[in-house]
């Protein structure tokens, strides 16, 4: 049986579902050291950067990454070029992928998110962007991706600037992450993805400070799978534009999981930190098992398993 992995993602045609979560995959450092095989076999059906913002950053001390049980912390800090170096640097070389790019940015203002917005949406290398929500916007305090107003003004300022798809990357540190995602819609997000890093720390014993140089920071990987499947649960029966989920995909049966719970698409992180061509072999391992099931396509949103209602 031949089987059709293809998905339309807000109008963006993908070979197959599964992308990278953004920052967890440099794909220019992987193109210096893997050259055109990368290109030739490049494991995600769409880009997504690390995420910008509009000035340069260092990011934070380190140590960055701590793994743990089943998973890994990260406080990475954003560092990037900043709007200008991106545009000049990155994304000549980002356009070289074979695969659309989705560019994920984050600002602590309705300003510079909008300068973002403008500054990326009009180049035509871009397919689509990611609002990474996962910030305190100065002018209130509050963590954008936290409350449905702060995730529903943002969007109502940001959705007139740009015809391109905007996506929104929904934070797990929240009771409701339905709430935001239909925030989010209501604004007019064209996606929804989630779910990012669960707030988390680390202490050495030996002496007694934590084990990250910014003291905390988010964890990812099979820790989190569980949670984030009951996530994008919810949030699929939340909301009607697709979700893209992820949260510990290390495998074809963990992305199955994932869109037989609503997702249209999902993401591989963690697992590219061992293994650049994880997602090459959750994609194999995805078509196997719906070779084996006989379905031949992806479970549709239709069919997928119900949330529940009750805790
Ligand atoms: O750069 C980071 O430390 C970081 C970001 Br922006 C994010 O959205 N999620 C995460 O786990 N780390």
């Amino acid at each position: 049986m031949s089987i059709d992995l293809s998905v339309d993602l807000c109008g963006i045609r993908l070979e197959h579902p599964v992308l990278n979560g953004s920052g967890t995959f440099d794909a220019i450092a992987a193109r210096r050291t893997f050259g055109e095989r990368l290109v030739e076999a490049f494991p995600f059906s769409a880009f997504v950067s690390k995420t910008l913002t509009p000035e340069p950053r260092p990011g934070n001390p380190p140590p960055r990454i701590f793994e743990t049980p089943a998973g890994m912390i990260n406080s990475i800090g954003l560092p990037n070029k900043g709007l200008d170096g991106f545009l000049a640097a990155d994304l000549p070389q980002l356009a070289e992928l074979p695969v659309p790019l989705i560019v994920s940015v984050m600002g602590t203002s309705h300003e510079q998110f909008a300068r973002l917005v403008e500054g990326v949406a009009e180049r035509d290398e871009v397919a689509a962007l990611e609002l990474n929500v996962s910030c305190p916007n100065v002018e209130s305090g509050l963590v954008v991706g936290e409350q449905p107003e702060e995730t529903l003004g943002l969007l109502r300022a940001l959705r007139p600037l740009t015809s391109k798809p905007l996506f929104v990357k929904l934070t797990p540190n929240v009771a409701d992450p339905g709430g935001i995602a239909r925030a989010a819609e209501a604004g007019g997000a064209d996606a929804v993805s989630l779910v990012n890093t669960l707030k988390a720390t680390a202490v050495d014993p030996a002496t007694q400070r934590p084990r990250l140089g910014a003291g905390r920071g988010g964890l990812s990987g099979p820790a989190i799978r569980p949670l984030a499947l009951e996530q994008v649960q919810a949030v699929a029966q939340a909301v009607s534009i697709p979700v893209i989920g992820m949260g510990g995909v290390e495998s074809g049966a963990d992305a199955l999981a994932f869109l037989a719970s609503g997702a249209t698409a999902i993401a591989v992180g963690t697992a590219n930190f061992r293994d650049p061509w994880a997602a090459g072999r959750v994609r194999r391992e995805l078509e196997a098992a719906l070779e084996a099931s006989g379905s031949g396509r992806p479970p549709a949103r239709g069919d997928r398993v119900p949330a529940s209602t009750s805790t």
